[in-house]
């Protein structure tokens, strides 16, 4: 563990998403005023950036309209920017304007198709690899090499944004975006490869149903274990990208996570 000693602490990313339909809080913050609570829970807790989101992007999601999107960020950017940092997790450029106006500084973008804004903006931008659209990207999703291809995409996304500008950039294999659980595993085994192209890695394990899988063979039954008993594989799964060299994790129990950090610094 000594690796890790010399370097700053990981960052924990805290989920405040404002949606009826996430995989894991779906529905649970709709109303403005409790993922404002909740965001200032995982501010206590230790997170350095609340990521506050609009549009559930897990397998099979419908889109969102704008105005909808909207509708439910807004008011919970302007309750938290007062007291913390804010990503918005979204890939409208409208809801990226309007979430920077609100008190947004960074753009969590799993489209990563939105440098131009964030460099006309002057914020910082994520750019996470997804393959197709969240309805359909689960739909048997096929690399050559799922490390080449994810590395080669990122890097080329990161180039275009500081070249547009963008000074503060971060990439994100996107663990579950159109890949299977062999893929996943693959890319957080690998994880040192996207860590080694230079930009600070954001990595967003916590929950996810790769864990419902894995955890569900451990404990020798069929299908899935479901998303509110999946904290020992987040964590599992944050301590090795930690491990791995990732300067951020996206999760769920920020708590936890940030325990993590601390022990795996030590
Ligand atoms: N995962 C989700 C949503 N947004 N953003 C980034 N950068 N990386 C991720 O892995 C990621 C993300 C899906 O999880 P949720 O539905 O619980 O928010």
């Amino acid at each position: 563990m000594s690796d890790l000693s010399d370097r700053a602490l990981p960052l924990v990313m805290g989920v405040v998403n404002v949606t009826p339909d996430s995989f894991s809080d779906g529905g649970r913050f709709l109303d403005p005023g409790a993922a404002v609570a909740h965001g200032l829970e995982l501010l206590a807790e230790g997170a350095s950036v609340l990521d506050v989101g609009g549009e559930s992007t897990r397998p099979g999601a419908e889109p969102v309209p704008v105005e909808e999107e909207l509708r439910r960020v807004l008011p919970v950017i302007e309750g938290l920017a007062p007291h913390a940092r804010v990503s918005v997790d979204t890939r409208k450029a409208e809801v990226a304007r309007a979430a920077v106006a609100a008190g947004a500084t960074l753009l969590n973008d799993v489209s990563a198709e939105l440098w131009p804004v964030a460099a006309e903006l002057g914020v910082g931008w994520v750019a996470m690899h997804m393959r197709g659209e969240p309805g359909t990207m689960q739909q048997e999703p096929r690399y050559d090499d799922v490390v080449v291809e994810v590395c080669a995409f990122l890097a080329e996304r990161a180039e275009l944004a500081r070249q547009a500008g963008v000074e503060e950039i971060w990439v994100d294999p996107g663990i579950g975006f159109g890949k299977t659980m062999e893929h996943n595993l693959t890319l957080l085994a690998h994880l040192d490869e996207v860590v080694a192209l230079g930009w600070p890695v954001l990595v967003g394990t916590s929950r996810k149903m790769t864990l419902g899988r894995l955890l569900a063979q451990s404990d020798g039954i069929d299908g899935v274990v479901p998303p509110d008993d999946r904290l020992a594989g987040s964590i599992a799964t944050e301590v090795w990208a930690m491990h791995k060299g990732a300067a951020m994790v996206r999760a769920h129990d920020v708590r936890a996570a940030v325990q993590a950090s601390k022990v795996v610094a030590a």
